[in-house]
């Protein structure tokens, strides 16, 4: 019974896997794996698919939508944040996973909160669009940290969404200064 079980949850890592082009959220994913003999299927898998070159079935949910995507940068030094509205129209609640771009070096899904007068920003494993509901990254909450920017102010930059139920969604979002947004 255990074991089927696990069988399960192996199925659904697997689906979720396959839909990852990113390096980091392979590794990612890969990293919550307990046992060293998954571990060793995954690696085959993923190895698999880079070296036969197979298509990543990557496939957009038809009710998540993302409105009025844009980036804030500063310097190369310092990370940018990526804002958006992400929308869910779906009868179920749409997973957030995880998140990359060219531009970014690793994109990190953050939220920054105010606790006892301190500003901190806290690392999101996951974060949930409720059933036709949305959630909306913006200065001071959810935002998608751009740890090593590589672009300049008027640029548009590429973010590739991964939802858990292995959609993803790639948006383009113009590039704001520190005055300036959309
Ligand atoms: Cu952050």
């Amino acid at each position: 019974m255990a074991r089927k079980k696990e069988l399960l949850f192996l199925k659904k890592k697997k689906q979720k896997n396959f839909c990852y082009s990113g390096t980091g959220a392979v590794s990612g994913a890969r990293a919550q794996l307990s046992k060293s003999f998954l571990r060793l299927f995954f690696k085959k898998e993923v190895l698999a698919s880079l070296l036969l070159g197979l298509p990543c079935p990557a496939w957009a949910s038809p009710t998540v939508t993302v409105t009025k995507p844009w980036v804030r940068y500063l310097l190369p030094s310092i990370p940018a944040a990526g804002y958006m509205t992400v929308r869910n129209d779906g009868d179920s609640a749409a997973v957030l996973t995880g998140a990359s771009s060219p531009s970014c070096g690793m994109l990190m899904l953050h939220k920054s909160e105010e606790s006892s007068g301190m500003a901190m920003m806290m690392d999101m494993q996951t974060i949930t669009i409720p059933a036709h509901g949305s959630v909306t990254f913006q200065p001071g909450g959810y935002h998608l940290m751009c740890m090593s920017p590589a672009m300049k102010l008027g640029d548009t930059v590429k973010m590739t969404l991964s939802f858990q139920d292995g959609s993803t969604m790639t948006v383009a979002a113009p590039v704001y200064g520190a005055q300036s947004s959309p």
